[in-house]
């Protein structure tokens, strides 16, 4: 199984800034491949030989972004039909819709994010736009599982009408293994997984590159016990976004994007 890993700067409608954390990130995921290709003594990355192919949009022109949605839709359904690997990096969470829509129920989304973007409170607007994303998907929408969110707000029945579950931070920090047992039992039932990371589920402690950071998140290192309940041959997709560089400090929100991306792909390619 090939890896496609796609940089899709979109940051319109929401979250500004972002376009530079994708360019960022492409820039040194290339560094990644080359520095591997470089190296003479066999490393573990020998297992990712031939299999990561690079691919970057540019949004300079209004022209790229005719029909984003559309171009980005057909290009997700031919990588999930070839059945590869889905490395997808974006600007907003709302670059994240084209997986969405793609997506149908036989897929459960393991979606770590502060937020339920099913927004509709009077200070939101009803176009689509990161916060309310999910209200404009194509339906079917997959399986979603909330991890992280921070909402205190929403009411249980409006979520459950999109989320089939969802744990916020204060449940993952206080009983983090009945959190990740009901993960594992809805990954199992699940025909494949896509993991959809929002950058801003992480606490700013941690990670302070983020456009709207809220406090009382979850550590990175939560994202590695996830991994341990994910069937690695059913996870058939990353998708990260909401990373604003101007935000970093010394790189190191940089540093935990790439290690999460060479980590994740070594364990698919190395065991
Ligand atoms: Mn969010």
């Amino acid at each position: 199984m090939n890896t496609r890993a796609i940089f899709f700067p979109f940051d319109l409608f929401g979250s500004a800034g972002t376009r530079a954390g994708v360019e960022l990130l492409a820039d040194a995921f290339q560094e990644f491949l080359a520095d591997n290709k470089r190296e003479r003594i066999a490393t573990r990355a020998r297992a990712l030989a031939n299999k990561l192919r690079f691919e970057e949009y540019t949004f300079e022109t209004l022209a790229d972004y005719q029909d984003w949605r559309g171009q980005a839709r057909g290009r997700v359904r031919q990588i999930l039909k070839q059945n590869e690997f889905l490395l997808w990096v974006t600007g907003n969470h709302l670059g994240a819709i084209p997986i969405y829509d793609e997506l149908d129920a036989s897929a459960l989304v393991v979606q770590l994010d502060a937020h339920l973007d099913i927004y509709n409170l009077s200070d939101c607007t009803p176009e689509l736009s990161h916060g309310n994303f999910l209200l404009h998907a194509e339906l079917p929408l997959p399986r979603i599982v909330n991890l992280g969110h921070r909402e205190l707000l929403l009411r249980p029945e409006y979520i459950k009408k999109y989320y089939d579950a969802s744990f916020s931070a204060a449940e993952v920090v206080s009983d983090e293994d009945t959190v990740l047992g009901k993960l594992g039992a809805l990954c199992g039932d699940a025909e494949r997984v896509l993991i959809d990371l929002d950058c801003d589920v992480f606490d700013p402690a941690f990670f302070p590159a983020v456009a709207e950071g809220r406090p009382f998140g979850l550590s990175p290192a939560f994202l590695l016990k996830v991994l341990n309940v994910v069937d690695k041959d059913k996870l058939i997709g990353l998708v990260i976004s909401e990373f604003d560089p101007a935000r970093d400090q010394r790189d190191r929100c940089l540093e935990t994007l790439m290690w999460l991306i060479e980590y994740l792909l070594l364990w698919k390619y190395d065991g």
